[in-house]
């Protein structure tokens, strides 16, 4: 029985389907990395969101090969029997001569083996060096060379064909691990790496541009009601708000309906992040919101994980305070309730002076002077070990954001990764997202970056540069790219490639400034145009770039039983989505495009509320708007097989 994969692709409105259909019979693919079933970072990502889209591609003819970790196969594996003959004879070879492998069987299947980075490079150089028939795939997401060189102060981008690649490996001490990572490039059958960007540093810098371009996808999760991932923003930021409560105890002189939260996340790498520019917006930002009298306050949390001795206890306390003030309230409110109930009981009205009693005062009382504190709520969460190091800690006290209430900037730098368990802020990364209102990435170096994609699918708005293979993904595929016309669908992106560093500290202030103006209704209008975008980066549709990758290798490595017809547009030009319809091409009318009420309108994301040209707002019909204006794609040319024998 041949296996057939059919894959169909219609969920991007206007694309017509794809349907493909090839011979998989005796055909395997194996993807290997470091970080299968091991999450260290991004990578971890990619293989386990790309899973199910290659598992429905491959089905039992799909293996992923990773370490063994305990805590990896505890956690993420489920141990099965091998379900064919030949992979259960191979691992038991394996296990008996010592973990040895040549991809032999009497089936002689057509193996493709995927390895990405340089650390499961190594296999792909002994697959060619020992001449196993296998059709490799080598994917690097970053260079090595490319990340220690942007940590330092080095203008990378306008020198990238002017190093001298062994040198600078060589004045870090990384040769060893470059020349491994170049050799794999060099080696496989079929290069990719994860964008464009990253993919003219690897020319530059690996020698060997890549093949293709595979760029990273996410599973897109879909609410059958529309509204429902707004309806969880404003679940997710209530749960914020609780530990915002907490952290500010006795400086709450802000007003939580007027607050917004920003964040930056991800592998602690100061500048390569963009987590230096964040700060300098950040105090420009603060010093525009106090000199006009705004209202807005913006709480910018800053997730990136460094060596910690745990919570601190000033963090600590903030939390149980609150905690002790909401017991408080419940006491005094079922007294008098108790009190309430009874008097109605016997028919009269209650007397309100003897609602509370002395002890009920004297309890409020006790709750309120423990809120008393004589320091500013801490800008760190953590007793840091690296303190007076530390390049966030030692930035903010250069600019002086402190907490204090003339602040309307505040800071919270929380140096690990959150989880739900935690007695701080008990939510994992994504309801923690979902709550917030702006993501800021504003990365130096960043192959691609799925911090700012996962806002995208998560409908809530971000910042990304122009060095960043997302921003220019973004940038590629929606129309009209520029910073004004994308802003309305909530993608901003950052000119950290042609603007120099003050002019780009500017730009995002400006964003951030703007961002703040909004009113609660453009909010809700423009997380709604993010999220419609969140199709674009669904598997479903990028998967596709790992299929071309695996098609030129089998049709590179087995020429005798497969083809490839090298596609007519680069691979990565395609889809583009358009402006939405209802915001005019003006750069100076696209801000006030969607209808403009006052923060203090209390909205409703169904509200219909004629604008003030009198039209009704009706997001549906905005929706189908937009859907109408989505030009064809030009989907690259499909590989073509003849039989595999
Ligand atoms: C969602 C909810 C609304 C809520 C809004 C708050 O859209 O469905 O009920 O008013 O979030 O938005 P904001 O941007 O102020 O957090
Ligand atoms: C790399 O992880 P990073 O954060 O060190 O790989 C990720 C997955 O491809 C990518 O999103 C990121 O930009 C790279 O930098």
């Amino acid at each position: 029985m041949p296996l057939n994969r059919t894959l169909s692709m219609s969920s991007l409105p206007g694309l017509e389907d794809w349907e493909d259909e090839f011979n998989l019979e005796n055909t395997v693919l194996f993807e290997v990395a470091w970080e299968v079933a091991n999450k260290v970072g991004g990578i971890y990502t990619v293989l386990q969101t790309k899973a199910k889209v290659t598992g429905d591609e491959w089905g039992d003819n799909y293996y992923l090969v990773g370490p063994y970790t305990e805590q990896g196969v505890r956690t993420q594996v489920e141990l099965l029997e091998p379900p064919t003959p030949a992979l259960k004879r191979t691992l038991d070879s394996m296990n008996s001569k010592g973990c040895k492998f040549l991809a032999q069987s009497e089936e002689k299947p057509h193996v493709v083996a995927h390895f990405h980075e340089w650390l499961a490079g190594v296999g792909l150089c002994l697959c060619r060096a020992r001449r196993l028939p296998v059709a490799t795939i080598f994917t690097t997401h970053a260079t090595l060379l490319g990340r220690y060189l942007c940590a330092g102060a080095v203008d990378f981008y306008n020198n990238l064909e002017n190093f001298n690649v062994d040198k600078e490996a060589g004045e870090r001490q990384i040769y060893h691990r470059y020349c491994m990572e170049r050799a794999a490039a060099h080696c496989a059958h079929v290069f990719t790496t994860v964008s464009q960007i990253t993919a003219i540093e690897a020319q530059h810098l690996l020698k060997r541009k890549p093949d293709i371009v595979t760029p990273n996808g996410l599973n897109v999760k879909k609410f059958s009601a529309m509204h429902e991932f707004q309806n969880l923003h404003a679940q997710s930021k209530a749960r914020i708000q609780e530990f915002v409560r907490g952290h500010f105890y006795g400086h709450l002189d802000f007003n939580l309906d007027k607050t917004l939260y920003f964040f930056i996340a991800g592998r602690y790498e100061f500048s390569n992040k963009g987590a230096d520019v964040f700060l300098e917006a950040l105090a420009r930002l603060n010093y525009l919101l106090r000199v006009n009298s705004s209202e807005q306050t913006v709480v910018a949390f800053f997730i990136m994980p460094a060596r910690t001795n745990n919570f601190n206890v000033e963090t600590l306390k903030g939390q149980a305070v609150r905690k002790q003030l909401w017991d408080t309230a419940n006491t005094v409110k079922e007294k008098f309730g108790r009190k309430l109930y009874e008097s109605l009981l016997v028919g009269s009205l209650p007397d309100m002076n003897k609602m509370l009693d002395k002890e009920d005062f004297t309890m409020m009382k006790r709750a309120i002077f423990a809120t008393q504190r004589q320091s500013f709520p801490p800008v760190c969460t953590h007793n840091m070990l690296d303190d007076s190091s530390d390049p966030i800690l030692t930035t903010i006290r250069r600019i002086g954001l402190f907490n204090s209430s003339a602040d309307r900037v505040k800071i919270i730098f929380h140096p690990e990764f959150l989880s739900s368990t935690s007695p701080l802020l008990p939510v994992d990364y994504e309801e923690f997202v979902r709550g917030c209102h702006l993501g800021v990435f504003p990365s130096y170096y960043e192959p691609w970056g799925y911090t700012p994609a996962e806002c995208t699918v998560m409908g809530i708005p971000s910042i990304s540069t122009n060095l960043s293979g997302f921003g220019c993904f973004m940038e590629e595929h929606i129309a009209d790219p520029s910073a004004y016309v994308l802003a309305p669908t909530g993608i901003y992106i950052l000119d950290r490639r042609f603007r120099s560093l003050d002019d780009s500290c500017s730009q995002l202030t400006s964003f951030l400034y703007s961002f703040c103006q909004q009113s609660r209704r453009q909010r809700i209008i423009q997380r709604n145009r993010t999220e419609r975008l969140s199709d674009l980066l669904d598997w479903k549709y990028l998967g596709r770039y790992y299929m071309s990758a695996r098609h030129m290798a089998l049709a590179k490595a087995f020429p005798e039983h497969f083809t490839y017809e090298p596609h007519e547009t680069d691979t990565t030009q395609g889809y583009r989505y358009p402006r939405p319809a209802s915001v005019p091409p003006s750069p100076s009318l696209s801000r006030h495009s969607s209808p403009h009420l006052s923060e203090d309108e209390e909205e409703d994301p169904q509200d219909h509320t004629p604008n003030e040209e009198g039209e009704r707002y009706d997001e549906e019909k905005e929706a189908a708007k937009d859907r109408r204006n989505i030009r064809a794609p030009e989907w690259p040319r499909r590989a073509s097989y003849t039989s595999s024998g």
